[in-house]
């Protein structure tokens, strides 16, 4: 069982703003809930008297070697680290035969937990681990788990023997004790590739997990995008709040981006003045890190009809103020202001250095910014339904003196007596739409 001082700081590893207990006090290495992202150092496959993992340049006898994928494929090399090459549901490696002709394991990785993953427990049946509400499916998968809890306002999900799904508020989930992340690789019966615990084996979840929308204010956390782990959905649009009042910046990492299409899109917008800060896509990739000289960004989230994929997961970090943060911000910003812009749209190499900082002054060109094509008006929302409603009425009369010949737009000049509304919309700033209102 975790020390109480273990608990404590993994609360603010995860999320402050939920008083529960979290899982181990290690910096995460794993962002997938399988582990396919893990590239850390375990050679073993447990720290505790685990077997030796084998190099996998010596595993020619075996499917995944380094000849087979010579060019560090699923992070395999001239190593013996634990590896997830195939998709299986955790890191593993191959380990020198047993003699009941068992030639790989999987490996017992504390750290290869990813945030909002709370462990592997067990589970005594009554009562069960979560008291919530249950149910099975045999095409269960970890979000389809975490999304019925989450529409029940539960703050935990917990997966078991694949098929299995419960729900609850309990924070004494750990009561029966914790058992190894290997005890929990059960395939997910509608996700082979994810882990749902196993025989009297529940792991559990955040129910934060893969929320389409969230506010945020505890001065770290990762968020992921919506349907996490599963892939994210069709026509998702989704907002997330990120306030840490006191704040100077907030540094930003994207620890996982898989967006294959160029309409699908991660924006980071100024909270203040809904201005598109950064624009990301299958197209424009974000940089590793980047900061915001902000205490209130929105995360927003866009996805079309086709082309899904497993999205992204973004760690940030609220830096509060003091002079010498003060000096070096102040710095970064004079020095690289200039190339700000050029270097957001051109840079699509990951790097672990802070590469801009970015500033928000009111004269800061917004339209300047990597796909924003139409002009960008400022609209604060307390003041938005009257700003609205005068510029329906400028519109119209716009429209009517100069716009005779719109038919290339999507909308011509109406006859007299119909309405127009404005809709606001954050990756275009302003758009159009023709609403013609009866009654
Ligand atoms: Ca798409």
């Amino acid at each position: 069982m975790l020390s109480d001082k273990k608990r404590e700081c993994c609360q603010i590893i995860w999320n402050a703003a939920q008083p529960a207990v979290r899982g181990p006090c290690l910096r995460p290495q794993c962002y997938t809930a399988n582990g396919a992202d893990y590239r850390g150092t375990q050679n073993q496959t447990s720290q505790h008297a685990g077997k030796p993992c084998l190099f996998w340049n010596e595993t020619f006898e075996h499917p995944y070697n380094t000849l087979k994928y010579p060019n560090g494929e699923g992070g395999l090399g001239e190593h013996n680290y634990c590896r997830n090459p195939d998709g299986d549901v955790s890191p593993w490696c191959y380990i020198a035969e047993h003699e009941d002709g068992i030639y790989w394991k999987y490996c017992e990785i504390p750290s290869c937990r990813m945030p909002g993953n709370l462990g592997c427990y067990k589970d005594h049946g009554e009562p069960p681990t979560l008291t919530g509400t249950s149910e099975t499916s045999n095409k269960l998968t970890i979000q389809a788990c975490i999304s019925s809890c989450r529409s029940q306002q539960f703050k935990f999900a917990g997966m078991e023997s694949g098929y299995a799904c419960f729900c609850g508020n309990n924070p004494d989930y750990w009561r029966y004790g914790e058992a190894a992340s290997t005890e929990c690789n059960s395939v997910c019966f509608g996700d082979h590739t994810q882990p749902c615990g196993g025989d009297g084996r529940v792991i559990l979840f955040d129910t934060l997990i893969g929320a389409c929308g969230g506010n945020y204010t505890s001065a770290t956390a990762v968020i992921y995008s919506p349907d996490f782990p599963d892939t994210y959905g069709t026509g998702k649009v989704c907002y997330w709040t990120i306030q840490v009042p006191g704040a100077s910046q907030i540094l930003f990492s994207f620890v996982l981006f898989e967006i294959k299409d160029a309409t699908d899109m991660v924006e980071l917008l100024d909270g203040y003045t809904y201005h598109v800060l950064a624009r990301f896509n299958g197209k424009n990739r974000p940089p590793h890190t980047f900061n915001i000289s902000l205490d209130f960004v929105i995360l927003y989230f866009f996805s079309d009809e086709i082309n899904q994929a497993q999205g992204f997961a973004i760690r940030y970090r609220a830096v509060k103020d003091n002079v010498h943060q003060n000096k070096i911000a102040a710095n970064q910003t004079l020095s690289e202001k200039r190339n700000e812009h050029t270097n957001f749209s051109i840079n699509t190499a990951r790097s672990s250095k802070i590469l801009y900082v970015i500033t928000t002054s009111p004269s800061h060109p917004s339209s300047s910014m990597p796909g924003n094509v139409i002009s960008k008006w400022t609209i604060y929302s307390l003041t938005a339904l009257l700003i609205l409603s005068v510029t329906a009425i400028l519109a119209k009369i716009f429209l009517h003196v100069l716009c005779t010949q719109c038919g290339t737009l999507h909308f011509s000049v109406t006859a007299a007596g119909e309405i127009w509304s404005i809709f606001y919309r954050p990756s275009t700033s302003i758009s159009i739409f023709k609403k013609q209102l009866r009654t």
